[in-house]
């Protein structure tokens, strides 16, 4: 998903900026170059952001302090002078995009019963992350208790149930069109009785204008009271993908995302903007369909990926 980004950079290109063999036998050398390149760079750098993604308001942020950090020294390099724009950039995105991180273990260490809430537009992969995660808590040796509160679309309590089957974790669920916070209420006070537990609530996808979807949305967390709401994002939606983690934090608050799909074709730029503008943390990511594809965030992680 990284080489059109890494190619738009212009850092792949090493033939122009790269030193004469004889600069590259001294020790340490001072390129110097002129600002007017280094403005060139930047604004190069700035449109293929937005090409792959990146918010406006964003990208500019970056190209201003990536200006300002080659401006500031004259840059001192051994070698191939677009490695010390890569760095440089890097270190740009780094700062900017820089997020306190959040480890839901731990967490779920602290707290039993641990209960998430777990929201999303219809399809961003609630459902498969809630099961990914159960996976990872039963080996963890924590009692995972699924609470089944999609209860509105089609079909959606079979596939939690039959994730629970296959994982052997605790499915609490009511009858298709019930009520989804009596769901959850259900399943937090079953946990309750049980050491180390943890609650994972599914919810049905909302649509950004479906109000009554919105309000259910809140009764389920009144009801549950979850010590954390975790959105679903789909890398695939671009620049909508920070759309959707505003208008679910006014409508419930979110404390963490989860990226999904990480493996198919996106652009990348999405999650630049959405830890730079949100400064909350994404907590995992979805890299495939099986219950093992599912990674810890790091933006190095993702950094190696996105400049190496
Ligand atoms: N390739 C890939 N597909 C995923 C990932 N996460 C979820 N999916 C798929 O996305 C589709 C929708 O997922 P689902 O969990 O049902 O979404 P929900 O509507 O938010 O519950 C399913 O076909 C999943 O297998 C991922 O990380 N990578
Ligand atoms: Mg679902």
């Amino acid at each position: 998903m990284f080489e059109k980004l890494k190619e738009k950079l212009g850092l792949s290109n090493k033939e122009e900026s790269r030193p004469s063999s004889e600069e590259v036998r001294g020790t340490s050398i001072n390129v110097a170059a002129p600002s007017k390149d280094f403005d060139e760079i930047t604004s190069n750098l700035k449109i293929s952001l937005i090409e792959a993604d990146v918010a406006l308001p964003v990208a500019d942020r970056i190209s201003n302090v990536l200006l300002k950090k080659l401006d500031d020294k004259s840059i001192r390099l051994k070698g191939d002078r677009s490695a010390v724009f890569k760095e440089a950039v890097r270190a740009t995105i780094k700062e900017i995009a820089a997020v306190s991180p959040l480890d839901l273990v731990d967490r779920a260490e602290k707290k039993s019963p641990f209960v998430v809430m777990f929201v999303g537009m219809n399809g961003t992969g609630k459902t498969t992350s809630i099961a990914k995660l159960a996976e990872m808590f039963k080996q963890k040796g924590f009692y995972v208790v699924i609470a089944a509160s999609d209860t509105f679309r089609a079909g959606a309590i079979e596939q939690i149930a039959l994730h629970g089957e296959r994982i052997g974790v605790r499915v609490v669920k009511h009858q298709a069109g019930g009520d989804p916070a009596a769901v959850s209420f259900d399943a937090v006070k079953h946990a309750s009785k049980i050491d180390r537990s943890v609650v994972l609530i599914d919810t049905a996808g909302r649509m950004q204008n479906n109000k009554n979807l919105l309000e259910e949305m809140k009764k389920i967390k009144r009801i549950s009271n979850p010590d954390m709401i975790v959105l679903t994002l789909d890398a695939l939606s671009g620049t909508d993908t920070l759309n959707q983690a505003r208008l679910f934090d006014e409508a419930v608050g979110i404390d963490g995302y989860i990226v999904t799909k990480i493996d198919a074709d996106a652009k990348g730029g999405g999650v630049i903007s959405l830890l730079s503008e949100t400064k909350k943390p994404i907590l995992y990511i979805g890299t495939g369909q099986t219950y093992s594809d599912f990674i810890p965030f790091s933006l190095d992680w993702y950094l190696d990926r996105l400049l190496n």
